[in-house]
């Protein structure tokens, strides 16, 4: 049986893979992390302990501590955020990884990493971005993605530590909010449509980038966790696709459950200059073939149920 432990537990992605994860595995079997407890309440009576990631003394004495042998490393700064702070970034997410992949190599335990389309930048294909293709990215973040993808496999490689990683593209949910990414636009918009009717969105009309609707991603990880060693040919990390989004397929699926929604335009030089440095569309088909890879939400299904879930939440 599993026993996991999450970092960065309580963030967009954490506060729900771990409900998912404890569903699958058992409550008792999933020791949640994060630096701050602020959003603790979040993963109800699952156990919590505060751990920053790049102390790594801390790091090694959790694992032990509770028996785990699976951990799955979340805690990362994202993009936008990223940019306001270069050095900071690399330091938690390198330090933090380096920690995690070496409490694994110590305890003999898996790792799951999530990646992210922030591993592209330039002379890559826009549409349909291979699985294999250059990866220069501009972003510190993407950056400390395609590091850390490199330094995983290496672990896999010269150590044997069961890494394994999805390069996911932006998450669109309704329980915790992003964390200053690039792609946030994409939940901030079925806020605002819920609580005002009308967005601004600083991404462009017309700029294309792969979203994918919560559940489907939590079940990626588990998926991917499960999936049988011997069929993996690519382990960090593999490219996911859902939908391929722009601005105005929001508007025209959000007006077909509230048709007097409105969306205009207030575009960030920032975040504009990194969307249009990620693909447009990626082609997922090294994560269809090994290990089964398949997306269940388009985004009309998404769109009906994130409305109905805001407008329970926001009321
Ligand atoms: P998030 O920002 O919502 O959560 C990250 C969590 O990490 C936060 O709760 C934060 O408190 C914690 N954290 C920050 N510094 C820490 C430290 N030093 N020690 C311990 N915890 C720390 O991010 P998320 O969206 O949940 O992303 C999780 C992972 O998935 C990241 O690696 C991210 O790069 C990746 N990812 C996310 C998306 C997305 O759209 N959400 C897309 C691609 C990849
Ligand atoms: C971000 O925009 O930084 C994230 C990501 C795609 O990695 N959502």
């Amino acid at each position: 049986m599993r026993k996991i432990l999450v970092t960065g537990g309580l963030g967009q992605i954490g506060s729900e893979l771990i409900s998912h994860m404890a569903n699958l595995y058992g409550k008792d079997n999933i020791v949640a992390t994060d630096v701050s407890d602020a959003n603790v309440a979040a993963i109800g009576d699952i156990q919590f302990e505060k751990l920053d990631v790049t102390d790594g003394e801390s790091f090694r004495r959790l694992v032990e501590k509770h028996k785990v042998n699976t951990i799955v490393h979340l805690a990362a700064i994202l993009s936008a955020r990223g940019e306001t702070m270069p050095q900071t970034t690399w330091g938690i997410n390198m330090g933090g990884l380096y920690n995690a992949l070496e409490v694994a190599r110590v305890t003999d335990a898996s790792v799951f990493v999530p990646s992210s389309i922030a591993v592209f930048g330039k002379n890559f294909p826009l549409d349909n971005t291979p699985q294999d293709t250059v990866l220069q990215p501009t972003t510190m973040y993407g950056v400390t993605k395609v590091a850390g993808e490199t330094l995983c496999n290496y672990y896999f490689d010269k150590y044997g530590v069961d890494t394994r990683g999805v390069r996911y593209p932006g998450i669109i949910s309704y329980k915790t909010l992003p964390g200053a990414g690039t792609t946030d636009y994409a939940v901030h918009v079925y806020y605002e449509a819920v609580k005002n009717g009308h967005y601004d969105s600083y991404i462009d009309q017309g700029t294309y980038m792969d979203m994918v609707y919560m559940p489907d991603a939590l079940r990626a990880v588990t998926e991917l966790m499960e999936a049988n060693p011997e069929k993996l040919v690519h382990r960090n990390a593999f490219n996911i696709a859902s939908m391929s989004l722009e601005p105005s397929m929001f508007e025209k699926s959000i007006q077909k459950v509230m048709p007097e929604f409105t969306l205009g335009y207030d575009v960030d030089p920032v975040r504009q200059a990194i969307a249009e440095s990620w693909p447009n569309s990626l082609d997922d088909s090294c994560a269809r073939e090994e290990w089964g890879w398949k997306p269940e939400y388009d985004l009309d299904a998404m769109t009906v149920d994130m409305i109905e879930n805001l407008q329970k939440k926001l009321k």
